[in-house]
């Protein structure tokens, strides 16, 4: 089992910066396009399991994995490139589509601090991402959607 030994900022709280016109909206307190986005924060700790994952060869956590990992989450890294593994980090079931199940088991895990309702969670990742991310309405999200949706929320590069 490997594990990551990064140990980055907590979880962004606060719903004060989200954009208007992106797929991802406030919620109350929780600003789901934020968490959704501020990946390199969030990824650490309730995507660790994926992370590993993503980036791990057969299994095993090498010093060559750390160092794809480092230059994936280093500020240097391009967005196409911060997208692609965010996007594999999210695709739970490794189907190449975030479908409504990937987008709920984020956000679930996203909201570990302050958890949801699952009516909630069902709400956000049908209505409130799927319904708007989702360009050729096959209840999924492409790596072209998932970019798109990306590209305008900027938060993803800070
Ligand atoms: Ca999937
Ligand atoms: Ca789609």
């Amino acid at each position: 089992m490997c594990t990551s030994s990064l140990s980055l900022n907590t979880l962004t709280e606060g719903a004060s910066t989200a954009s208007r016109g992106s797929p991802f909206h406030t919620l109350g307190v929780l600003t789901v396009r934020k968490r959704f986005l501020a990946s390199k924060l969030n990824l650490v700790n309730p995507f660790k399991d994926r992370i590993c994952k993503v980036f791990s060869t057969d299994g095993y956590f090498t010093f060559e994995d750390v160092l794809g990992m480092a230059s994936v989450f280093s500020d240097l890294a391009c967005f196409s490139l911060k997208i692609e593994y965010a996007f594999r980090i999210y695709d739970f079931n490794n189907d190449g589509f975030i479908d409504e199940e990937d987008l709920q088991n984020v956000i679930r895990r996203l909201a570990h601090r302050s958890p949801l309702s699952e009516d909630a969670i069902v709400s956000l990742a049908s209505h409130q991402i799927l319904e708007e991310a989702d360009l050729d309405n096959d209840k999924m999200l492409s790596l072209a959607e998932f970019e798109d949706a990306m590209t305008k929320s900027p938060d993803f590069l800070q």
